[in-house]
């Protein structure tokens, strides 16, 4: 009973998961031709479903993911919210996003972002369709009791700036404009261009560092403060060298994983996960992990979602390196999607 309330450790009931592209990709494609988005209407989005999570549409305990499409010429009409909302870019070509007024036109491997409450709509301006994954921290606020949602009266926003105007004053990250004060709430950039990730992720292969347990990892931060893209989760992009194998440990976040290239495997618990690209992976808090990248000349790249800003706020994050057997677990069985 005591242990109920005061368990030992966490007891997620979030577990371990891939999701593969194939099949990801063709349940997304088929929404696209069958589902019509409505004037007012939402989103064309999957939610990634955490078979722990009695058939809630989480990824963990605090992370909504979801695989969005969005058609050629099609609008997803303006709305807001308080849940702080992300995007990473699978594939674009004449899509946009709308946020307070700046349009930015999306490309793959770019990471955007949506702070609370600030009006967004999406669309296209050509036949091309885009997919794109959206992480949210919607169980958080539902958990908290704290959602508000609002649709806007126009079927799409104004535009009120520049095209791509946030990037053009913000991207390159070490300057600010010297008539603005600092923004310390959210980053003052709306989308992170993958250009520029490319080039921080290179520049990090030269410097020659690397962390035991990811390799080589970023994460999106606000360029004015240094804080994480968000306060309810953080996001980071990883690249795993040719043949690196990190080391394991766990920690009080989860992680929702995109396999951006590249093939490999991580291990959870003791069970080994085989991922290539395209697919979705879920890391439990607290679940041991490590990573490797099988292939002998090809970086393998993963973009990753955290609650990490979350748990550190609150004063709940631990991490800890597994000690026995050099830092590796043994494996004990590879995932077949059976639970
Ligand atoms: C949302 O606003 C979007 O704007 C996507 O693209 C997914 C899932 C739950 C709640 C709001 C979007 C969402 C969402």
């Amino acid at each position: 009973m005591e242990q109920d309330v005061l368990p030992l450790q966490p007891t997620p009931a979030a577990v371990p998961w891939l999701w593969k592209w194939d099949e990801l990709y063709q349940l997304a494609a088929m929404a696209g031709k069958l589902i019509e988005l409505e004037d007012g209407g939402d989103r064309r989005a999957l939610g990634l479903s955490n078979p722990g999570l009695n058939g809630k549409p989480y990824a963990t305990e605090t992370l909504w993911m979801a695989l969005q499409w969005l058609n050629g010429k099609e609008i997803a009409p303006p709305h807001r919210h308080i849940a702080q909302a992300s995007r990473f870019i699978i594939q674009s070509e004449g899509s946009y996003s709308t946020v307070e007024g700046n349009r930015i036109f999306l490309e793959r491997g770019d990471f955007v972002l949506n702070p609370p409450l600030l009006w967004h709509d999406h669309g296209s301006i050509n036949n091309n369709h885009a997919i794109w994954l959206d992480a949210l921290d919607i169980p958080v606020t539902n958990y908290l009791n704290a959602n508000f949602f609002e649709s806007h009266y126009l079927d799409k926003q104004k535009v009120t700036k520049k095209i791509n105007a946030s990037v053009l004053k913000y991207g390159n990250g070490n300057y600010r404009p010297l008539w603005e004060d600092p923004i310390n709430e959210y980053p003052p950039v709306s989308v992170y261009k993958w250009k520029e990730t490319l080039k921080a992720l290179n520049g990090l292969k030269e410097a020659d560092e690397a962390c035991p347990y990811d390799d080589l990892a970023l994460e999106y931060v606000n360029s004015f403060n240094g804080n994480s893209s968000m306060k309810t989760f953080g996001a980071s992009i990883q690249l795993i060298r040719p043949k690196i194998h990190t080391k394991a440990h766990r920690h009080v976040s989860s992680n929702v994983y995109y396999i951006f290239e590249g093939s490999g495997y991580s291990v959870i618990d003791g069970v080994r996960f085989n991922w290539s690209e395209g697919d979705f992976l879920v890391i439990p808090t607290w679940a041991y992990h490590e990573h490797c990248n099988t292939s002998e000349s090809t970086d393998a790249i993963l973009f990753s979602v955290s609650d990490r800003p979350l748990m550190q706020a609150m004063d709940k994050y631990r991490q800890e390196p597994l000690k026995e057997n050099d830092g590796h677990q043994i494996v004990h069985s590879v995932f077949t999607g059976n639970l």
